[in-house]
């Protein structure tokens, strides 16, 4: 399989409403779309990167620049036969997991189409269907966020998570609970703590949270046991696990109990595979995490989301809960038992819209 030519699209698409975290407020969302032509057949991939370096280092432009400048020479024109094929001749290249991971998928996405096989069955996945939940982000007050959750509850999301900052923490998640008693709550706090501000969330751990997602820095796996130390509810890891390895030593320390397996930070489904395994040997439960990824993303997520372990809900919401308009042809819509169906068709088991693109469109590149 020789990939002759390449179109990046960098794309900005607008959110339908605002998504606050406790990086920062954003009112769209930034991606890399990826299109690889293949003997008469194209392959799709999304590398996640935003406009801002808030949530990981990587932004649009420096996956751009990593894209265009190393990974794309490095596979161009290359006969390369299968996903072990593809890291070897990107293995010299550092970081950069979600340039990677964008590329990557191009590749899964020629490959099922090659052999007219989902993802999923590619991967040997089991599940048809997903269960997914919302992440909200913060709002402009405790009363607000409960007006918001119940919106989401009454479409049928049987899982809640908030995002948290300090000052915006306890009270909050407080209040949704309070409302609402029984639903399935946890909470991510996108790494604003630190070991000894994470104290003034010792009252979270009465509120019969799931788990509480990456209080620390990405960089502080060993403050992040001694957290877990201090906590009976689970926390769960996101920024830091980058890395099949990082998510072993984070296991072994015992700094999480729960991993949320996002491709694109850590570098593809190949890798989200890897760590997904290896959690399954420790018994330790993973999900699939989100980026607001369009379309193209969510189709992956969804299929890696078929293996085995995935068994708490993921954060896949419906494509209403993030745009107006979508790049792809397929929406996702939430079934009434708060699952989205994991794709059959080829591939991605996706079609994009050139139109769509077209409109949300900054900038492009061929590279032949
Ligand atoms: O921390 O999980 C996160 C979105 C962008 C970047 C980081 C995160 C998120 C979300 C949204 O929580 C998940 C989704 O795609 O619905
Ligand atoms: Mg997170």
């Amino acid at each position: 399989m020789k990939i002759e030519r390449i179109n990046l699209y960098h794309i900005r698409m607008d959110l339908r409403s605002p998504f606050e975290t406790s990086f920062g407020r954003i009112h769209t969302r930034d991606c890399i779309l990826i299109e690889g032509f293949c003997d008469g057949i194209v392959g799709y991939g999304e590398c996640a990167a935003d406009r801002d370096p808030g949530y990981s280092y990587e932004t649009s432009l420096t996956a751009w620049h990593i894209l265009r400048d190393f990974l794309i020479p490095s596979v161009l024109n290359k006969d390369i036969r299968n996903i072990p094929e593809f890291l070897k001749n990107i293995q010299s290249i550092r970081g950069h997991p979600m340039a990677k991971a964008g590329l990557e998928m191009v590749y899964w996405d020629l490959i099922g189409k090659i052999e007219n096989r989902p993802i999923k069955g590619l991967i040997g996945g089991t599940y048809e269907k997903i269960k997914v939940g919302v992440s909200i982000g913060i709002q402009e007050t405790p009363k607000q966020l409960v007006d918001t959750v119940n919106q989401y509850l009454s479409q049928g999301y049987a899982r809640i998570k908030i995002k948290i900052k300090p000052g915006r923490d306890v009270g909050d998640t407080g209040a949704v609970r309070k409302a609402f008693p029984n639903i399935m709550l946890q909470v991510d706090a996108n790494s604003a703590y630190t070991l000894e501000t994470a104290e003034n969330l010792l009252p979270l751990d009465n509120l019969d949270l799931l788990l509480i997602e990456q209080p620390l820095s990405e960089d502080d796996l060993w403050d992040h046991r001694q957290i877990q130390k201090q906590f009976k509810t689970p926390i769960c890891l996101d920024e830091s696990i980058t890395s099949p390895r990082h998510a072993r030593q984070a296991i072994e320390m015992e700094a999480c109990k729960i991993i949320n397996i996002k491709p694109g930070r850590v570098g593809g489904i190949s890798q989200a595979i890897k760590i997904h395994n290896i959690a399954h040997t420790f018994d330790i439960p993973v999900w699939c995490g989100g980026m607001l990824e369009t379309g193209v993303g969510r189709a992956a997520n969804l299929s890696l989301s078929s293996l085995r372990g995935f068994t708490l809900p993921a954060d896949i919401s419906a494509t209403e809960r993030y745009y107006e308009e979508d790049i792809t042809l397929q929406t996702f819509h939430l079934n009434q038992d708060s699952t989205i169906d994991v794709p059959t068709g080829p591939g991605l088991g996706i079609e994009v819209v050139p139109e769509a693109i077209k409109r949300a469109t900054l900038d492009t590149l061929t590279i032949h």
